[in-house]
């Protein structure tokens, strides 16, 4: 039976991991793979995880399964970080604990599958390399479009348009919440207006992707964007993260959540959610998710969590400054947010850059800013240049 398998690619991001640290150099600079990192270059377990860990190994006195939704509480308490703290949050929006944003995608792709097989899934270009092949492995077909241009660095708007004006109503259209990635481009206010109208105008349903959430401007600033979609939409789906803004990542924290005006429906969808989650993997697993309920369940720790996750946005943010003040071509990477810039430049520019420089970055060119030093600044320049990519 193996023998009719056909080989497959590993993920070149996560490639990238093992290749940087089998490099004997000693100067090298890890621009790959999204991770934040501290000024020490290392990607720390948070404070406030650390505590809320200590206290759960004290105070958990069971367990025993919590069933396919996973853990609830959790699940509603990260409810007002993404949505606000408005009135009917509870009526408009259900949601189910999922391993990582990823299984959230999964699951929502599934629930899209299972409601209408024949939706299209639009999905600017460049994305983050899993989503196209999440939404067709859950059968459904991938419309994809040029989102942004690497030559200018910025969203190619009429081509935005011209897409979700061709889109048939009940198609699907995957949303960056903030902090593109690959490309730190958002959209600005107005033009997020314009996308919303155009949803509705066309009755298409939003799939935001949220996993990054504080990491560009604020907790707050960063849903903004969200909220408004789903303020003026029927109804919407939402794949978030907390792997990235809690540090947690190989624990695989996340949730899906549904929106919708119509409380049956919703009640209804929540049902396939559970059910989804039961034939792919029974039960989320526990440890990060509750991690992240003993953070919100306290006061203290949630300050401590803001404030730390306040320090990583503001690092990230100056190291934008600080790459951005090197050299006058590279000043958008201040405008960017989140933890990805992608430059303009070819695979074999980007291999240079790692095999003789040691700056490692994509093969695609992006780069994760929170890689570098402030002090990087220069050596990154000078690579680029070295390499005809400035
Ligand atoms: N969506 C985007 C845009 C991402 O960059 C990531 C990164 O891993 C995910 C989703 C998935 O997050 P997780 O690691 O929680 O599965
Ligand atoms: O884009 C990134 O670097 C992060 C991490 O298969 C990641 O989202 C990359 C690839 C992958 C899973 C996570």
């Amino acid at each position: 039976m193996f023998d009719k398998l056909k080989e497959q690619p590993a993920d070149s991001l996560l490639a990238l991991i093992n290749t940087f640290h089998a490099d004997p150099r000693e100067y090298k600079v890890d621009l790959g793979v999204g991770v934040y990192r501290d000024e020490h270059g290392r990607t720390p377990v948070m404070r406030a995880v650390k505590l809320a860990e200590a206290y759960l190994l004290e105070t958990q006195d069971s367990k025993r399964y919590l069933g396919p939704q996973g853990d609830l509480s959790f699940v509603s308490l990260l409810k007002p970080i993404i949505f606000g703290a408005g009135p009917n949050l509870g009526d408009r929006i259900v949601g189910i604990q999922t391993p990582g944003g990823s299984g959230a995608l999964r699951i929502g792709a599934e629930l899209v599958a299972a409601a209408n097989p024949n939706a299209q899934v639009w999905l600017g270009t460049p994305s983050w390399p899993n989503h196209a092949p999440i939404f067709r492995s859950a059968r459904l077909a991938v419309k994809d479009y040029s989102f942004v241009d690497l030559a200018t660095q910025k969203i190619d708007f009429a081509r935005v348009v011209e897409a979700l004006s061709s889109a048939t109503a009940g198609d699907v259209v995957l949303i960056h919440g903030c902090c593109h990635n690959p490309t730190g481009i958002d959209f600005t206010a107005e033009q997020w207006k314009q996308v919303a109208a155009l949803l509705v105008e066309q009755k298409l349903v939003p799939f935001i992707d949220l996993a990054y959430q504080g990491l560009g401007d604020g907790l707050e600033q960063d849903a903004e964007p969200a909220r408004f979609i789903l303020d003026s939409v029927d109804e919407a789906m939402v794949a978030y993260s907390c792997d990235k803004n809690f540090g947690l990542y190989r624990e695989r924290v996340g949730a899906l959540y549904l929106a919708s005006r119509n409380s049956m429906d919703l009640y209804i969808a929540d049902t396939n959610m559970a059910s989804l989650a039961r034939v792919n993997w029974s039960m989320p697993p526990d440890h990060g998710a509750a991690i992240v309920r003993a953070i919100l369940e306290s006061k203290e720790l949630t300050g401590i969590w803001k404030t730390e996750l306040q320090e990583m946005c503001a690092r990230v943010n100056g190291n934008r400054a600080e790459l951005a003040a090197a050299h006058p071509d590279l000043a958008f990477i201040a405008t960017q947010r989140g933890l990805f810039s992608n430059l303009a430049m070819s695979k074999e520019t980007a291999a240079a850059l790692r095999l003789k420089h040691g700056i490692y970055l994509a093969d695609s060119g992006r780069m994760n800013l929170a890689g570098m030093q402030p002090a990087d600044a220069d050596a990154i320049v000078k690579a680029l240049h070295a390499e005809g990519a400035l």
